[in-house]
């Protein structure tokens, strides 16, 4: 009985010193030794099989036995710790010196910076801004713009129907009704309507089949084609810069009367003529004119009590001149190497 208690003594002692490399072979070895089931455990309890008078000293012995191999265990339990503990430390250590990620910041489109340009000259000036739907009412999108039934605009080819009697607005217009309408008959108006608008098209580096628009309206008593041609050359140096050459050039719409084209000298050579102007040396930027009677008329204004004046401008246009910008498309390609560069 004493050799076996030394021996397994001796056994569990080399083993937990040599062998046992982390805690969970420890505590397995603990289980065989010391658990309800162990080798040391079963020796106790074998003790009634020994002569009476060689119990306590043998019991003695065992006890002991067990009482070294637990503080055995616990002293290697504590080394094991701090060894895990170390590699655990060592492992996860952190390089404060390394320079921190950081974290992206967004900015606005250029669609968005141009169009918040044109909206702040036109507030500036005392206009509201006004949006509508971009779904639209075949009504307020032609018949109350004076577009007559033939009119090529009107026909599927060219725009996005939805039924007989609603598409996509082709331009933002019918917002311009809209407003008209719920005002006071012959109330004085100074809006701008802006937004996306949507046209039959190709997608490529000049034409696509959606694009943003901003047109505007001014009602007034006595409003003359001297308003439209001060407030728009106005706009014009605002927008590019002080100085640029404004010209106005005879046109029609079928919602005005007189109509006219307005032309920039060009932004690329100042006029001098090159590859973007085609040589003329004139950039076309916007489309213009009096109010057609019929189309205030039809909105429930005089034409006898107050005049307006209107336009329309496409705001992509104007972001690819301000920014040297070729190709339309990279405004809804969403490449963040273009993007990031605003
Ligand atoms: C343009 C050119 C000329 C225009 C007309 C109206 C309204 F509603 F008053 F009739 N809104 N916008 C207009 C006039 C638009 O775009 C090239």
């Amino acid at each position: 009985m004493e050799e076996k208690i030394a021996r397994l003594k001796k056994q569990a002692e080399e083993v937990i010193r040599q062998k046992v490399g982390n805690l969970s072979d420890l505590n397995e070895i603990r289980v065989r030794y010391l658990g309800k089931k162990g080798e040391i455990t079963t020796l106790l309890h074998s003790l009634g099989e020994i002569a009476k008078e060689e119990r306590p000293r043998v019991g003695q012995i065992v006890n002991d036995a067990r009482r070294q191999l637990e503080d055995l265990i616990s002293e290697k339990t504590a080394e094991l710790k701090e060894k895990e503990l170390k590699a655990k430390l060592a492992k996860e250590h952190i390089d404060v010196t390394l320079s921190g990620r950081h974290a992206w910041r967004g900015h606005p489109h250029p669609l968005t910076i141009t169009l918040d340009r044109i909206k702040t000259i036109f507030m500036d000036m005392g206009f509201s801004v006004e949006e509508g739907p971009e779904i639209e009412r075949d009504y307020f999108n032609f018949e109350a713009l004076n577009l007559p039934k033939d009119h090529p605009a009107r026909d599927m080819q060219d725009s996005f129907y939805i039924t007989d009697e609603i598409l996509m607005r082709t331009q933002t217009s019918p917002v311009q009704a809209r407003t008209m309408q719920a005002h006071e008959p012959n109330s004085p108006i100074r809006m701008i309507a802006p937004g996306r608008v949507y046209r039959r098209d190709d997608y490529d580096a000049t034409h696509s089949p959606m694009f943003t628009q901003v047109e505007g309206l001014v009602i007034d008593k006595g409003i003359r084609f001297s308003d439209l041609k001060g407030t728009l050359e106005l706009f014009l140096q605002k927008i590019f810069h002080a100085g640029i050459g404004v010209r106005f050039r005879p046109s029609f719409f079928p919602f005005t009367e007189p109509s006219a084209e307005v032309d920039i000298s060009c932004v690329m050579c100042h006029g001098k003529g090159c590859r973007v102007c085609k040589g003329t040396g004139w950039l076309e930027i916007l489309g213009a004119g009096m109010v057609h009677p019929h189309v205030l008329e039809m909105s429930g204004y005089d034409p006898k009590q107050v005049s307006g004046f209107a336009f329309g401008l496409g705001v992509e246009r104007i972001a690819m001149l301000s920014y040297g910008i070729d190709d339309l498309r990279l405004f809804y390609d969403n490449d963040l190497r273009f993007l990031r560069q605003f």
